[in-house]
């Protein structure tokens, strides 16, 4: 962009959260010493947040790691990236060959999702290495929703996103966008957001346990006990069957299963519910009463809907709500969006549906969701051997910091350590990395190109953005693309061929399928043609031309003239705006009707589990998570600028809680759980429900061999210590994470 003589601005797409706001980062040399909002650009209008606005700090950090380190002699040392791709394929290949595919664990963490290299190379990896061990962090997240949405869409990834801009009404369940800025609905200012869903006399409900941010926003809050939501979300149902309040509009003809449903929820009255829920009959009838009224309404449930008991159930019941009241698929209510590089849209008609279990974890059974065991289990995976299959013997771990961000950190710690070979790409040398026989660094975001390729599939508004790197790369530097495609070649036993090989084999039989799919612009064409028609500075830019001329928008390489192409959108340096969501149905669904499938077999047999639930009820205090809006997860605590003030790692507790164990604000406190114990310091705030407690994650950084300096100078607690790992929802494999039972008391000094 503009430039004076020691200082110029460039674009930058902001990697740090899902709202992927536009920034203008201000650069003197090469360093970038300022950010602010891009007031042009097509999605974020210039809204940015204090970790935005932090950019240049998180970009410099002095401990991100330069050069790639690999082991000698038991300690890591600086490399060159030769020695370090011959460590990789010298330590990998002899795993896959003496063992086979599955004893290689693939562990792909967070920010895979906020780069480019994420997004195009982990699927080629797995694809090529044919491992079955692999984990992510979906299922410490939102594996719950990508199961329902496969059981009633039949497609794992059609997740409905909440229309913010136009709805009326939005319940937002176990969700603090005003500290997280929102997850699985991309919405720059999602504050901003919601003040204008109040301001144009629309309504906010919001059910957490914790008055939160976003809570004292809202009309109407209801603080449930943790982990309860799967009740009172089917005790919503219920009334609206009881009450005639349902009307499905437009989908009436797409939708199967209503009568069944109807019967389903029979035993889920408000008044069986309420107990559990601690919320009174009255008011669920209210909840329920409310959604079917206003003119459009959305559901919507994050991270307390899904890291729990009944995760999957509270999921799929979500977009039920939505489907009885008409809201599913129009505008104002919950929409599917469609991204610039979504595949070429197949007419609408029966699928192959969505298969849960297709095979099972080795130690405990547990069946494979959407292609992946749940990461809960990847230490068993490694340290229990079994009469029949191979342990998990090397792990590739992209972006991935699983000691702090899963269950029982200690064991996995304790299993990473005994591995044949690990590799890490990560930019720090930190709690999981330290165990890795090679660490392979990325280059910080400014020198990166960035284009959201899994976000733009969430987002409240169709539209599209692509911002080359702001710097280039530095000496010794080497692009995380080329890290990872070199990763997949070291991997595959072709260590040494060019890496643009890999862009060029996934380029060749994308066009291959294409040029034979009767439904795609280019059916009958010649690849070798179309291949030649891409443009790009590098083989991630021309794969982003491909999918970008496939797909809805496309130019479907040179049919609609108009179309969108990766030249044009280098025209647009703040974006193409495409409109807002459109109804979609039925072309989404892929279930083997062909319709909306509202009971699907695996959610009905999961229901009489719910039923067990209506007479549970805690006998302790429980335990819930919370985030700070200047952090994110285990990697942000390392930057001053956004550690200190409330981001703090302290345990809340109600006051009648404190008064009753004798405990006073700012006292230190021991919290046990099924896994282990901690000690935190206390903050008494009636911010929190009684009987409940919370204490954020990502926080632990007191291990030694990490290179965190900042981090480790105020380490806080790890809370997934609390957790033993064997606590997880049964058709998702999604850790619970949320709602566990700990016992809590002064350890009588003060710290
Ligand atoms: N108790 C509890 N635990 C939780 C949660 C909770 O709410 N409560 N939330 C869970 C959720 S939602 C998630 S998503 C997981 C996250 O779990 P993880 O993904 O395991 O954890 P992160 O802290 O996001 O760490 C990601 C790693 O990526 C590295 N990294 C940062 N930028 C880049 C980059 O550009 N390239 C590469 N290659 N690496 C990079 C960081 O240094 C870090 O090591 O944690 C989960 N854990
Ligand atoms: N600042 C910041 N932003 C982030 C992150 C971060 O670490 N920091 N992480 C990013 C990631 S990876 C993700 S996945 C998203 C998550 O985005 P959100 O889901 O919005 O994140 P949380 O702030 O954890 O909100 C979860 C809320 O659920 C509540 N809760 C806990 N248990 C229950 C329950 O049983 N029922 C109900 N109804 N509520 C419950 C908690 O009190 C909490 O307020 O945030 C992303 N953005
Ligand atoms: S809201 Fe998220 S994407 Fe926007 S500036 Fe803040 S961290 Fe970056
Ligand atoms: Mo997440």
């Amino acid at each position: 962009m503009s430039t004076t003589t020691d200082s110029r601005t460039a674009l930058r797409i902001c990697p740090l959260c899902e709202a992927t706001c536009g920034l203008t980062l201000t650069i003197e040399g090469t360093r970038v010493t300022g950010a602010r909002g891009d007031r042009a650009d097509v999605f974020s209008q210039g809204f940015i947040c204090p970790k935005g606005a932090s950019f240049g700090a998180v970009d410099s950090d002095p401990d991100r790691l330069r050069t790639p380190l690999v082991r000698k002699d038991g300690e890591l040392r600086e490399a060159t990236w030769e020695e370090a791709f011959d460590a990789v394929a010298a330590g990998l290949r002899p795993v896959v060959e003496t063992y086979g595919p599955h004893a290689v664990g693939v562990v792909l963490g967070n920010p895979n999702v906020h780069t480019m290299a994420g997004a195009l190379y982990p699927p080629v990896l797995l694809g090529a290495l044919g491992t079955r061990s692999l984990f992510t962090a979906s299922t410490i997240d939102q594996m719950p929703k990508h199961v329902s949405s496969g059981l009633l869409f039949g497609d794992a990834t059609a997740i409905p996103v909440p229309d913010l801009d136009r709805t009326d009404h939005l319940l937002l369940i176990g969700a603090n966008p005003l500290e997280s800025n929102g997850s699985l609905c991309t919405a720059p200012d999602f504050p901003g957001k919601l003040k204008a869903l109040k301001a144009r006399g629309g309504t906010l409900t919001v059910i957490d346990p914790r008055r939160t941010r976003t809570a004292k926003l809202a009309d109407r809050h209801v603080a449930i006990r943790p982990g309860t939501d799967a009740l009172l979300l089917a005790a919503m149902t219920f009334v609206l069957f009881e009450e005639k309040l349902t009307d499905l509009g437009e989908l009436t003809e797409l939708v199967q299963g209503l009568d069944e449903l109807r019967d389903a929820v029979r035993d889920f009255t408000p008044e069986a519910v309420a107990e559990a829920c601690d919320v009174d009959a009255g008011t669920i009838r209210a909840l329920a009463r409310e959604l079917a009224a206003a003119p459009t309404a959305a559901v919507y449930g994050r991270i307390g809907s899904c890291t729990v008991p009944h995760g999957t159930l509270a999921s799929w019941l979500v977009d039920v709500l939505n489907i009885l009241t008409g809201n599913l698929d129009r505008p104002g209510g919950a929409l599917f969006p469609h991204e610039a590089t979504a595949k070429t849209p197949r007419p609408a008609g029966p699928g192959r549906g969505f298969a849960l279990g297709r095979w099972h974890s080795r130690v405990s059974r547990h069946p494979e969701a959407k292609g992946e065991l749940p990461i809960a289990a990847l230490a068993e995976e490694i340290d229990t051997a079994t009469a029949e299959g191979q342990p998990v013997r090397a792990v590739i771990a992209i972006a991935a910091n699983p000691v702090l961000s899963t269950p029982d950190g200690d064991r996995l710690d304790k299993a990473l350590d005994s591995l044949d070979f690990m590799v890490s790409v990560d930019p720090y040398l930190n709690e999981t990395s330290r165990h890795a026989h090679v660490v392979l660094p990325p280059p910080p975001p400014s020198q990166s190109p960035h284009h959201d390729f899994a976000f733009n599939h969430f987002a409240v508004r169709n539209q599209v953005r692509y911002t080359r790197a702001a710097v280039p790369l530095e000496p010794g530097r080497m692009a995380e693309t080329e890290i990872l495609a070199r990763l997949v070649l070291a991997a595959t036993g072709m260590h040494g061929t060019d890496p643009s090989a890999v862009d060029a084999m996934v380029i060749d039989q994308t066009l291959g399928k294409a040029v034979k799919d009767p439904h795609s612009p280019v059916h009958g064409r010649d690849p070798r043609e179309l291949a030649a028609l891409l443009t790009g500075d590098s083989g991630p830019e021309r794969r982003l031309d491909m999918m970008l001329r496939l797909g809805p928008y496309g130019d479907g390489f040179g049919v609609r003239r108009e179309g969108l192409t990766l030249d044009k959108l280098l025209d647009q340096p703040h974006g193409i705006d495409l409109g807002p969501l459109q109804p979609r149905l039925p072309q989404p669904l892929k279930t083997r009707s062909g319709r909306v499938e509202l009971l699907p077999q695996p959610i009905a047999d999961d229901l009489p589990r719910l039923r067990d639930a209506l007479r549970q009820r805690p006998d302790g205090l429980v335990l819930v998570g919370r985030r700070h809006l200047r952090s994110n997860n285990s990697w942000m605590h390392n930057i001053p600028a956004l550690t200190g003030g409330t981001n703090r790692c302290t345990l809340h507790l109600h006051p009648d809680d404190a008064a009753r164990l004798g405990i006073a604000d700012g006292d230190s406190v021991r919290i046990k759980g099924a896994g282990g114990e901690l000690t935190a310091e206390a903050e008494v705030t009636d911010g929190i429900r009684r009987g409940v407690v919370s204490l954020p994650h990502g926080w632990g950084h007191d291990r030694p061999g990490t290179r965190m300096s900042h981090a480790a100078t105020d380490p806080g607690v790890n809370v997934n210590q609390l957790l033993d790992g064997s606590l997880l929802d049964p058709l998702s494999g999604n850790a619970v994470l949320n709602g566990i039972s700990v016992e809590v008391s002064p350890t009588g000094t003060t710290p």
